[in-house]
Order: structure tokens, then sequence, then C-alpha cells
């Protein structure tokens, strides 16, 4: 080296580089595929989306080059130079992630302030441009012509985020979600890349307010920037984008197998906790007209004043008894919790809170009070680690009442004083440590969902229900989310799709839109194409805002009730292959519902496709999500491909024109694929299925169909059975490849395009016997 001062310090896969100028640069590597990228300014170093020590023993070399120091494992290769300049590149060199040799370029603008208050005074919006003065640190990379970006969690706009500028802090955002909201609910900052085809990822962990440009500013660069907290991120390698992703849930956490109900279909509206009585009017509805349904969801009314915890016995006479009688018909209830505490001195859970210091303070030691919808409230300080076990103690509550869950809304925090937000200085815990909310912001949705998570696990050794609408990364291990308040417009079903694939990519293998939209007034056809689009979304929940004009599915007229019914239907067929998916995504870490470009990487077809989604690798939905549209295009990928109604097949690798009346969805199987269909039923029920059924699209295939109790931890200690059916040469297979659940289906039917065979379990032989094939 001629430079002496740079040089570095190899010490157990982590290596320091020293400069000329500046601070040190840390290289840690975590696996062979994982490297985090450390700069210190200062900062608490704790992270709230990885948990647990994910460094792996990882063979690698440092070797000096001359000009620059290579840092290499069996799947990336780190190039260090002297100006503190970082390439990453794959095993093959193939570049990946190169630091950008340039300056920014900012965008002109003729804004003076003159003007800007013109533009201003009609209303209209400026925003501020994120430069480097307002932020604490900038990372630019060099963005190559074809680059295209996914990830990102929840935002806006097409599934691919080239071209685009994104903000991650979490916010109530009460009117319509367009493209230009930088910033949504929560903040994931993940981002994937394919550089020439070649896939990577970037994870920034930094909870403070950070800032993403996509080849907005430039075609040069893509770049990342942050108002606080250290320089912290990690490049994430792998062969294939599914490889990437996976390393992305192997830090950050995977979803967990929910219990089989939650896949059930979900009843919601703002209004409907106002009475026992008219949650019981839904309930019967729901039977009345032949619906499956599984929860209704209970939203702020319900509570005495808006105080969490509470439940108002004027308009729940007995709600313990009143849970317990909807549960006996099936029915499960999810009640809403929020963030905010009411103020009031005889209220135990603020007096409590106030008693031991719970709440968040401003800067001189006083509680900071905001307000929410029990007028003045406090927030708790989700930081400190008491508070979280208090708030989950408190969680038993629903527990004993026999709620489903627990529903978080308003934890961005969300605020009806200082602009909708809490003051960037209000003092949070950090752990032990004091910190401000700038700090714990983007966490708070994050460590109240895991407190609730942790509280209903203690409560019931249950599977815990819970759904959070703000969320950090890492936040899938505690919760599912929904993508808040959506809009009845037909927009917002076309966002539907690329915002539940950006949050599987994410990591948010759970996650679902209120279908119909929340806000404003929905329209049969939108409400129809809106519950076709969802038929295989993770969380399939129908909500609504009060004052909207209704949308149960027997709001409007017959078509509308039977088209729905129809769908629900069909859902029901499917949770078990849902199931399966979900139980796979768990070892996987990919999610159930995927963009394609995550199973075709390699066709450029894949790459932008907005209104398309697989569930896992064999079921491919094409919802219409278009006003009046009857037909549309279908990009089918590579191998053929069966029309789930009529068995048409298809090559693939082609756009292929299908009719889709208002109760038609394009519904694709993967040829020569077996999936499990479900037996029809209103509820999913406690008790094991009796019976299964496999159906074979083509005329071969294998299918491996997991099976345990729903509902517990059990199957964690092996407790599950294995079921692998398998179709060839006019042979039908089915055996029992595991059996450590006791409970096995006593019937299982296998169709095929041309033949039904049945089989009865033998329990001597604790195997299937072929009983009949016509
Ligand atoms: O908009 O609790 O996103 O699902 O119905 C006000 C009332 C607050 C926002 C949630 C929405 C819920 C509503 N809440």
């Amino acid at each position: 080296m001629n430079n002496q001062k740079f040089g570095y310090q190899d010490d157990n896969q982590k290596i320091t580089l020293d400069f000329a100028t500046g601070k040190e640069i840390i290289l840690n590597i975590i696996t062979p595929e994982i490297i985090e990228v450390f700069e210190d300014h200062g900062c608490a170093t704790n992270s709230y989306a990885i948990e647990g020590n994910k460094k792996q023993p990882t063979d690698y070399t440092v070797t000096d080059r001359g000009d620059h120091i290579e840092v290499q494992t069996t799947a990336l290769i780190s190039k260090v130079y002297p100006d503190r300049k970082i390439d990453f590149y794959d095993a093959q060199n193939h570049p990946l992630v190169l630091d950008y040799r340039g300056e920014r370029q900012m965008l002109p603008t003729d804004m003076d302030d003159e003007h800007r208050n013109t533009v201003m005074s009609e209303g209209h919006a400026v925003h501020a441009k994120a430069t480097p003065d307002n932020v604490n640190f900038e990372i630019l990379k060099s963005l190559a012509k074809d680059e295209v970006f996914y990830g990102l969690g929840g935002k806006t706009g097409f599934l691919n985020k080239r071209g685009y500028e994104y903000d991650n802090w979490n916010t109530d955002v009460p009117v319509l979600h367009n493209d230009s909201q930088t910033h949504l609910y929560k903040s994931i900052p993940v981002v994937y890349g394919m550089k020439n085809g070649y896939p990577y990822g970037l994870f920034f962990d930094d909870t403070y307010k950070s800032h993403f440009d996509l080849g907005k500013e430039s075609d040069n660069y893509y770049f990342y920037s942050a108002v606080g907290g250290n320089v912290d991120y990690y490049v994430l390698g792998g062969q294939t984008l599914q490889a990437v992703v996976a390393n992305y849930t192997y830090l950050t956490g995977r979803t967990p197998l929910p219990q089989k109900w939650m896949l059930g279909y979900q009843q919601s509206r703002w209004g409907y906790s106002i009475s026992d009585t008219r949650v019981e009017d839904i309930a019967d509805k729901f039977a009345e007209y032949d619906l499956p349904l599984d929860v209704i969801h209970l939203d702020i009314d319900y509570m005495r004043g808006y105080r969490d915890f509470t439940w108002d016995t004027t308009k729940f006479t007995d709600p313990k008894a009143f849970v317990q009688k909807m549960r006996e018909r099936g029915i499960r209830l999810m009640p809403i919790l929020d963030a905010g505490v009411k103020v009031d001195d005889k209220y135990d859970i603020y007096k409590e809170g106030m008693a031991k210091g719970y709440f968040v303070t401003n800067p001189d030691g006083s509680v900071y009070i905001g307000s929410v919808w029990p007028g003045d409230s406090v927030f708790p300080d989700f930081g400190n680690p008491d508070v979280r076990a208090w708030w989950a103690k408190h969680i038993k509550f629903f527990a004993d009442m026999g709620a489903c869950g627990i529903w978080n809304d308003m934890d961005e925090p969300a605020n009806f004083r200082a602009k909708g937000q809490l003051p960037d200085d209000l003092v949070f815990h950090n752990g032990q440590e004091k910190t401000t909310h700038a700090k714990m912001h983007n966490v708070f949705g994050h460590l109240q969902s895991q407190a609730a998570y942790e509280g209903m696990k203690a409560a019931t050794q249950q599977r815990p229900y819970i759904i959070t609408r703000a969320a950090y990364a890492g936040t899938q291990k505690y919760s599912t989310v929904w993508t808040g308040d959506n809009a009845a417009v037909w927009s917002h079903l076309q966002l539907a799709i690329p915002q539940l694939n950006g949050l599987g990519m994410s990591g948010f293998a759970f996650a679902g839109t209120d279908i119909g939209g929340f806000q404003e007034d929905t329209t049969p056809e939108l409400l129809t194409r809106w519950v076709e689009a969802s038929v295989l979304v993770p969380l399939m929940r129908n909500h609504s805002i009060l004052g909207s004009r209704y949308q149960e599915p027997w709001s409007f007229d017959q078509q509308t009730l039977d088209i729905y019914r129809k769908y629900l239907n069909l859902r029901y067929r499917l949770i078990p292959y849902l199931y399966d998916q979900f139980h796979q995504a768990e070892t996987s870490g990919l999610p159930v519902m995927r963009p394609l470009v995550l199973n075709y990487p390699q066709d450029r077809e894949t790459w932008n496709l907005n209104d398309q989604y697989l569930v896992g690798d064999n079921i491919l939905v094409a919802p219409i999500v278009n006003q009046g549209a009857t037909k549309r295009m279908v990009y089918l990928p590579a191998g053929e491909w069966v029309d789930f109604w009529n068995n048409t097949e298809y090559a693939g690798q082609r756009y292929v024109m299908v009719d889709a009346p208002l109760d038609t969805l394009p519904l694709f199987v993967r040829k020569d694929t077996i999936i499990p269909w479900g037996n029809k039923v209103m509820h999913v029920s406690d008790e094991p299925e009796k019976m299964m059924t496999f159906k074979v699209y083509g005329n071969q295939g294998t299918y491996c169909h997991y099976q345990d109790n729903g509902q517990d931890f059990k199957y964690q200690q092996g407790e599950f059975n294995e079921y692998v059916i398998n179709v060839a040469n006019d042979q039908i297979e089915v055996r029992l490849q595991k059996h450590d659940f006791k409970p096995v289906y006593q019937h299982i039917v296998v169709e095929t395009a041309t033949k039904h065979a049945e089989f009865t379990f033998d329990s001597e032989s604790d195997q299937y016997r072929q009983v009949e094939t016509n």
C-alpha cells in the first residue's frame, strides 16, 4: 500500500478498514451471502429488525490487491478502495452494488420563495427536495441502464420502483393513496435490485427518517439518505432473486405459521361494534345468505369512551358471554386496540402507566399529551421493555374474554395534534437508555405488535393473531398487516396487487387490503372484482368506514351476492393450499402471494407486471382491475398452464387473451400440478377434517400436503402429518409420509381429468387403501 493509513484489521469475520481520512468502515460477514457495512455515527447499535445472532461461521479471505482490499466469500466479493468506495460483486464478478463515483446532480428547479408561495396559495403541494444539508449521510450507488427495483414494503405506485423516490416515516394518510405519496403507514427499508439481471438486496437498518431515490434524480445513480442513526446496511446476495429474499427474511425473521382459521373470510366495518345486537345481525346475515365467515372485527365503538382494554357494557351486556356465543356459531371476534391511552384519573391503565412512568415525556420530563379518539391521550413508551411487558400483561383481558386476537391501529403513532405526529424531541426509551421520538417513531407499531403478540401467546399458548397498520422491518414475526385506509376507487384495486406483492417481497407473507375499499362508496362491480382479486390474498377482509355505503356481500343485487358467495366458497376450498404455502413460507422465507418476477426473474416480461400474482409456484391469479372490462390479457410465464374454470391448456411465455365476464376471475394452474381441495364449510373448524380431496391439473404430478392442529405451537415439536400424493402413468398413490399429529383424514379422494379415486385410512398399516376408482 502506498498510502500507509489505508489498511485493515481482520477479526473473526469482522474486517475493520482504516482510511487516510474519515471514519473506519466495518465489513461484517454474517453469512457467505450477507455482508453488513457499518460506519459509526455515535448512535446506539441495537437492531429492532434483527433478533439474535445471525452470524454463521463463514469461510472468507481478505487480500491486499495493491490498489484495493478485497474481501471474498463463496458468494460475494467486496472491493474497498482508499477513497472509501466499496463495490460488491457476485462470485462470478458480476457487479451488484457499486459506490457511485461522482456527486449528486440535483434536479433543476425554477422555484424561488416568491413563486413557492404563489404555487402554494392555490393549494398545490410543494415538496421539499432531499438535499445533502438536511440529512446525516447519503449513500450513492451506481445505477445501470436496465436496473429494476422491488421491495420497500407497501409503498404506493407500481411494482417496479425504479424512477421514484420514497420516504421511510410511518404516517397515517387518511387521504387518497396515490403514486405521489412517498410514505404511508409502514417503513420497511429493504430494496431489491437486478443489475444486468443479477439480483441483490440492500437492507438499511436505520429507524430514523430516511429517503430512497431509486433513479428519479438521475439515470446514473440511486441513493439512500437518513436524518440520524449509523450507516448500517446489509448487502444481500444469492444466486436468484428468491435466494436474496430468503436472505432478507433469514435476517429479519419469517412470517410464522398462522392458525388455520386466520385464512378464513373476515368481515369488518367501523360501526358494527356499536352493540352486540348489531354484530349478531351481521353474523345472522352471513348465515341467512349462506356465506362462509370466520371473523368479525370490532372497531373502536365497543370500548368505553375509546379507553383501551375496556368494553362498554351498555352496548355489550355481557361481552364474555357474547364472544362465547359467537364462538359457538363458529365466528371469532377481533377487537381493535389503539396506541393512545385516555387521560383520565379514574381509568386504571392511565393511572398505572402514570404511576410507573410508562408514558412518553416532553424533554422537560412532563408527560406528553396528544389527542386521539378518547380526547387527551398519552402514549406508551414501547421502547422500554418494562412497558411492553406491562402492555402484554393487559392483553390478557382480551384473551380471557375469548377475543381471537388484537387489531392494532393508529400505531404510527397518529396524533390529532402537532400535524398528525408526535414531536421529534419527545423522550422515549431504547432499551435501558433514553432517546428521542425521532429514533423510535418507526418502530412504535413494531414494538406495540411485539407486546400484543407476546401477551396473547402467554395467555393462550396459541399462535397469536395480531394485525397492525404501522410496521418496521421484522414486524412480520409478530403481526400480519393491512394496507390501511384505502378507498373504494378502481385505482386502489389496481394498487392492491403491487402493494401486497411489495409487502410479500419485504417479509410480510401475511397481508391484505380492505376489500371493497375503506373510504368512499363502493359499487357492486368494484366490490365484485375486489373479492375476486382477493380470493388468494392471505388476509381476506372486507372493511369500510362509518358513513360510507354498506358493502356487505348482500348490500347490492342478487348477482353481486351470488358472485361474492362463489368466491368465498372457492376461498375455503383453497385454504388447505394456502395453509400448505404458509407452512412452506415459514421455512423458505418466501412470500405466499408473490409477483411473477420472483419466480421468473430471467423473463423480462415479468419485470413490470402489475396486475397479476402467483400463489406459491402453481397458481396464477390475473384479476380484472378495470371498470367494465370483461376480457383481459394475461401473461403466462414459461411452462404450460391450465385454465382453472374450463381446463383449457396454454403454452406459457406468451400473452393470452381470456374472457372474464363479471363472475369470472382469470385463474390458472401450472400443468401437472396437484392442488388440495378442501371441503365445503361455513367456518374453519377446530376439529380436524375427516376428508380431503386432491385435484390433478394435467396428467401427472406430485404434492406434499401438510396437516397439524391448526392452532398452537406443537407442530414445532414435530406434531404434524405429511401426505404425499403421486400421480404418474395412470397410477395414483397416496402415502402418509409422516404421522405425528394423531388425527388423519379417514378418506382421501384424488380427482384427475378422467378418474375419481377414493382411499380410506387403514389404521393397522398406518397407510391408505384404494377402495374405488371410476
Ligand atoms: O380512521 O378505528 O385504518 O381501519 O376503521 C380512523 C377507526 C381510525 C383507522 C383504521 C381503520 C379504522 C379506523 N381507524
